[in-house]
């Protein structure tokens, strides 16, 4: 949960239940979407590898819903849910999946490199941290042309852990830049949990922003609206010109790695036992107490926007051989 002070400084603004009922239905336009990559992957209509973030819906979606259209962001790869949230078309991105000039990255990036410049994103990165330092000088950009802006990388508990991170924060932070460091806590990297790639405690990561003497903000990454005033919070200050933020939120990823992970690396009991209490999305939807029908309502909306993606998908353009140089800068 947020706390008191976070509250105070979003300007204790409370979520309304109308917002929070537009989360619930983006969340769950996340989930969908990637449920249908993960069965036509397995049908074997996808090219390349996959990576979904079942279970960190509403990181996302919150922080996303905090930023303005003008600010920007950068993925990983696990980027379906970010693209979505920043304002790209799931028709876009399915296209994109199957590898199709109609999609965001006219087909030659896949999964691992969702670019939409027009809303703001930057893009995904496959490497990891790769796409930190691009943030870094995104929000510089901004700061030297006086521009409101604020600039947001998205990276997750493995990445602390490359070179790239930690010379990033420095900068930033030397040079005050309004940039947001959305450090998405899900205590994997790929199959080398917290306690074997993290000298501290899963749970205070965010004591890594200290050395920088930067500001960091904590919530709960499995409650929306906690994520959304922690990231509210969080641009105020960058945008403030009050320098940047290491925004941790632990979250939980109830799934593989990627898709086709067998797993043998967690305990069953553990993950049933965070697939029953942790999902962002059946936490949302008590707090709302939707009934069956409402819950069936909104699923019916989403999951035929999801099907109506792949159909788009499916009837794209494959890009020509004698395209392949195109839009490639280097
Ligand atoms: C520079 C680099 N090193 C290693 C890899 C292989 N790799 C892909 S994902 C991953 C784990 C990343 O963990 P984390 O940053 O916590 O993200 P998560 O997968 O948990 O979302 C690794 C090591 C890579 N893609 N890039
Ligand atoms: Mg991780």
């Amino acid at each position: 949960m947020a706390t008191v002070e976070e509250r105070a400084e979003s300007g204790g603004r409370r979520v309304s239940e109308q917002l929070l009922k537009t989360f619930f239905r983006e969340m769950l336009l996340i989930r969908r979407f990637e449920e249908k990559v993960e069965e036509r992957f397995r049908a074997g209509e996808l090219p390349g590898f996959l990576h979904v973030a079942i279970g960190q819906e509403a990181v996302a979606t919150g922080v996303c819903a905090a930023l303005e259209r003008d600010d920007v962001i950068a993925s990983t790869h696990r980027a379906h849910g970010h693209a979505i949230a920043k304002g790209t078309s799931v028709e876009r991105i399915m296209a994109e999946l199957y590898g199709k000039l109609e999609g965001c990255s006219h087909g030659y990036g896949g999964s691992m490199h969702l670019y939409d410049v027009e809303v703001g994103n930057l893009g995904a990165n496959a490497v990891v941290a790769g796409g930190i330092p691009g943030i870094v000088g995104a929000a510089l950009a901004f700061l030297m042309r006086g521009e409101p802006r604020v600039a947001v990388a998205f990276f997750g508990d493995g990445a602390t852990n490359t070179g790239t991170f930690h010379e990033s924060l420095n900068l930033a932070q030397l040079w005050k830049v309004p940039a947001i460091f959305v450090l998405e806590n899900n205590g994997w990297a790929e199959s080398t949990p917290a306690t074997q790639q993290l000298p501290l405690p899963v749970d205070e990561l965010a004591r890594r922003a200290l050395a920088y003497g930067m500001k960091t903000i904590e919530a709960d990454g499995q409650d929306v609206e906690a994520v959304y005033l922690a990231a509210l919070a969080a641009r105020e200050h960058a945008a403030a010109g009050k320098g940047p933020v290491l925004l941790h939120l632990r979250t939980y990823r109830l799934t593989g790695h990627y898709v086709g992970d067998p797993q043998v690396y967690r305990d069953r009991a553990e993950l049933k036992g965070e697939r029953e209490t942790k999902d962002p999305v059946e936490l949302l939807r008590a707090r709302l107490q939707l009934t069956d029908e409402g819950l069936a309502a909104i699923d019916a909306q989403v999951t035929a926007e999801v099907e109506a993606s792949v159909e788009f998908a499916k009837a794209g353009t494959d890009p020509s051989p004698e395209d392949a140089a195109k839009y490639v800068y280097a």
